[in-house]
């Protein structure tokens, strides 16, 4: 397991963030793609048989189909779990490439899928897709601000300035966690960030991965490109990390390596009966 080097991981260290050439290839990527298809097929029919759309735009390829459906019934949330909750999504949550990355950087072989792994389609032109600074540790909340929570972005198309790139401030995860303020849907810090550290603009390739931290300032552009950029993150974290925010939520994640009990190692089988057991106990 030499995916990354001595060089990489203290980068990670000091930076908070490591880029990761290549960590997954376009076959790896496939699956999830033909998920995420299929999610915004459901979202065409949905609002076709509502009458909220007039047409389905099925000729329309992945990089546009859903503009063209935000153009005639903008929808509120574009952050996507639920909506492609999947083995695919868990296959690739357990691709040993990934898990590799997982276990050198959280430095333990004992290492659960956090559950919140989000798909999310960045609109052309679309602030409501366009995230502020902000650190992870905002969201969860104050008391997982001593946690150590991996987050590994990936992005499904080649993304960079133009169609909403990701941002990362170097160092700012031992800043400790910021006061932050409501601003719209989002968290944003109340000092200038950017005045306080260097920001670092990651040009990447699809199956390119970045890595940070829950306390690490990151943001992403405007898409100012036609085409959605599409990306998905997943979160991981050493097993035993409290993780109630997520549970309340219905976030539930999964054991994906145990190198003392693997044979607590979660199938996809065992992930999927959790989640619909505690749906089945909200309804
Ligand atoms: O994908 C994006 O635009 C932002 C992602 C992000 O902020 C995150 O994964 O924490």
């Amino acid at each position: 397991m030499a995916l990354l080097d001595q060089q990489q991981l203290r980068t990670y260290e000091e930076q908070g963030y490591l880029l990761i050439p290549g960590l997954l290839s376009r076959d790896d990527l496939a699956p999830v793609e033909q998920t995420i298809v299929k999610a915004v097929d459901r979202v065409a029919r949905g609002l076709y048989a509502e009458g909220r759309v007039g047409e389905l735009f099925e000729d329309q390829p992945l990089s546009r189909r859903l503009v063209e459906l935000h153009r005639m019934h903008p929808r509120e949330s574009m952050s996507w779990n639920r909506e492609v909750f999947s083995e695919a999504v868990y296959d690739l949550c357990v691709q040993p490439a990934v898990l590799d990355v997982a276990e050198l950087l959280l430095g333990s072989g004992e290492i659960t899928m956090n559950g919140d792994y989000w798909v999310r389609p960045k609109l052309p032109q679309e602030q409501l897709t366009t995230l502020p600074w902000h650190q992870d540790s905002d969201y969860y909340g104050a008391q997982t601000e001593p946690l150590h929570i991996l987050s590994l972005w990936i992005p499904l198309v080649d993304v960079d300035e133009r169609n909403g790139c990701m941002q990362f401030i170097s160092g700012s995860h031992k800043w400790g966690l910021l006061p932050n303020k409501r601003q719209g849907d989002h968290l944003v810090p109340v000092e200038d960030v950017e005045a306080r550290g260097r920001v670092e603009t990651l040009a990447m390739k699809a199956g390119d991965a970045v890595a940070f931290r829950n306390l690490t300032f990151h943001r992403s552009l405007m898409n100012n490109s036609d085409g959605i950029r599409w990306s998905i993150d997943l979160r991981y974290s050493v097993t035993g990390t409290p993780l109630d925010w997520l549970a309340k939520m219905g976030l539930l994640g999964f054991v994906a390596r145990s190198r003392h009990r693997p044979e607590s190692v979660d199938s996809w089988q065992a992930w999927r009966a959790g989640r619909h057991a505690w749906e089945k106990e909200q309804a």
